[in-house]
């Protein structure tokens, strides 16, 4: 059998450079800082690191609106700090997974520019034009994911063009056969200079329906996800440019289905290595809408979490994640940022690392980093928490209230500067931090967290450790012991003869767990808890607040 790819075995660090180390005293991140805490991530143990975006950018969406692939935006450094990085990273066998972002490009692209001042030319249509509505207006309803008209009106050629994010970032035309050769040679450029891997950014949104048809309710995303041609186009890309540099993969499937991710992510690799999906991120948005606070539904995320592991067992293969730059810190909002945040963080961290698929550990989240609890909307940097607070004020919802819901549900949450130890700004910056700091660096850094063996950075340790001593852990099948309690999350894996198994209690209270007939025959070692003192058997007992623990028996 083919020999086991690094990704399955390995464990991926995301950097938000913007927010991770500061060398200049600019406020915010660059390329040298990254260098400059590679030690930290070999603590940890990680084996590659995705590096969200770094290319040229007017920064109206952090980076995710491009302006030239293949330059560095001299916020972060030059390209020769980017080749240290390189091989700074391979020095330590460390990988480098760079974040490709192709559904759209920044209005300040040249061939944008190109598109729009020679609507002849051959870049108009590198994007999607339309001509307005008999009304004059957009085209048809589809509305943004940062709110508004997913259409904006260029006024030199009288059309429209397509942007299901910001205006500021315009949808290439995939359906064009030169934009496809386009976006390969972008890969081809940094496979060449030693890239290991690649993050697509929402890849799954680049297949648009013909005619671009009304959505009758929705905001048209069942006309452009997981859309007609997408699997084509990532077949033609993984052969043309992925396959030929043995690069890794990840796509982010917003919206995405079990089906079409295991097309995508199929073992033969005719697509992608491995998919994100969130749809384990949104048990706590009541009725879908994220803009709410809720507790999670623990059921409904043990059925998810069931039906995604079980159904890519054995035939493609799934990304795992709490924490990313979109999301809240998963130890304030699925955990506790009190005087449990330990146990709760480890407890986190247990459930997600003892399941199949390639785990990826955000910035911070090996310490347990928790949201800021913003109260001002001046702290808020994110176009889309500003873009919603504007709609809701404008709406006449109290103030208060939509401060509420962004300090639950803001992207800004997961992109606080990095704490690495306690002195001012965390360590991060000498200067202004571009976004405030969550404030609790004294507590909460890398440099305490390692040097305290029972930290929550010494359960992440242990747990990537683990993922490369058990076949268990790798390839192992899921079973849900327990689907319906409501607060203990129980899962065994099994891989031939060995068996591993985890029990958490999801809740901040304590709750009985006596399972007997299920776990009979003991034999049980325990590989890891997260109340130390905690000894006690699988079988039976009381689980205190958010205790868990991850045993195995052969
Ligand atoms: O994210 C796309 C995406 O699905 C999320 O931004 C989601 O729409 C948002 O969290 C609302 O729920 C990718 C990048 O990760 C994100 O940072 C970019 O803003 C976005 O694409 C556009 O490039």
């Amino acid at each position: 059998t083919a020999p086991t790819p690094w990704w399955q075995t390995g464990t991926v660090y995301q950097i938000y450079p913007k927010s991770f180390q500061d060398t200049t005293g600019s406020g915010t991140g660059d390329l040298r800082g990254v260098i400059r805490r590679l030690g930290h991530l070999a603590e940890l143990g990680v084996d590659a690191v995705w590096l969200t975006p770094v290319y040229r950018s007017p920064q109206v969406d952090n980076g995710y609106d491009v302006a030239d692939y293949c330059a560095i935006d001299p916020a972060y450094g030059s390209m020769a700090d980017f080749d240290d990085l390189v091989t700074a990273l391979h020095a330590r066998g460390m990988k480098l997974v760079m974040d490709m972002v192709f559904n759209h490009t920044s209005t300040e692209h040249p061939w944008f520019r190109a598109a729009v001042q020679d609507p002849e030319g051959p870049y108009r249509d590198f994007y999607i034009w339309r001509a307005p509505a008999p009304d004059g207006g957009p085209p048809n309803n589809w509305r943004s994911k940062f709110g508004g008209s997913a259409w904006t009106y260029e006024p030199g050629s009288g059309e429209y063009y397509l942007h299901l994010f910001a205006p500021e970032q315009a949808d290439i035309n995939w359906a064009n056969p030169r934009v496809r050769s386009a976006v390969r040679d972008v890969i081809h450029f940094w496979a060449r200079k030693g890239v290991d891997g690649v993050r697509l950014d929402v890849v799954n949104l680049i297949s648009k329906t013909q005619g671009l048809p009304d959505a009758p309710d929705t905001d048209g995303r069942e006309f452009y996800t997981d859309g007609p041609e997408v699997h084509a186009y990532l077949q033609e890309l993984s052969g043309k440019a992925l396959r030929p540099y043995g690069l890794m993969s990840v796509g982010e499937m917003s919206s995405t289905t079990l089906e079409h991710c295991r097309q995508y992510a199929d073992a033969s690799g005719r697509e992608l290595s491995m998919t994100f999906n969130f749809h384990h991120l949104k048990v706590d948005y009541p009725g879908g809408d994220k803009w709410t606070v809720a507790p999670p539904d623990l059921v409904e995320l043990k059925r998810l979490f069931a039906h995604w592991q079980q159904g890519m067992h054995g035939r493609a293969w799934n990304a795992l994640f709490w924490c990313n730059h979109d999301q809240p810190r998963i130890v304030s909002r699925f955990g506790d940022d009190g005087e449990l945040h330990g146990p709760s963080a480890k407890m986190l961290a247990m459930v997600l690392h003892g399941m199949q698929g390639t785990p990826y550990v955000y910035q911070g989240e090996e310490f347990g980093m928790t949201n800021p609890g913003y109260r001002s909307i001046g702290d808020y940097r994110d176009v889309e928490s500003l873009n919603l607070y504007e709609e809701r004020i404008a709406a006449g919802v109290p103030e208060a209230r939509i401060l509420d819901v962004l300090a639950a549900k803001s992207r800004d949450n997961g992109r606080t500067p990095m704490q690495w130890d306690d002195t001012v700004n965390g360590g991060f910056t000498t200067g202004t931090p571009w976004l405030r700091p969550a404030g609790n660096s004294g507590a909460l850094n890398a440099a305490s967290a390692v040097k305290d063996e029972d930290s929550v950075f010494h359960t992440y340790k242990r747990l990537i450790a683990l993922r490369k001593e058990l076949d268990v852990l790798v390839h192992g099948d899921y079973t849900d012991l327990d689907p319906a309690d409501p607060r203990v999350w129980s899962y065994v894996r099994r891989h031939g003869a060995d068996e591993l198994l985890v029990v958490a209690n999801f809740s901040g209270t304590p709750v009985p767990w006596d399972r007997p007939g299920v776990l009979d025959g003991g034999g049980w070692l325990q590989l890891l808890t997260n109340y130390p003192q905690a000894s006690g058997t699988p079988t039976s007992g009381t689980l205190r607040p958010y205790q868990a623990g991850m045993w195995l028996r052969r």
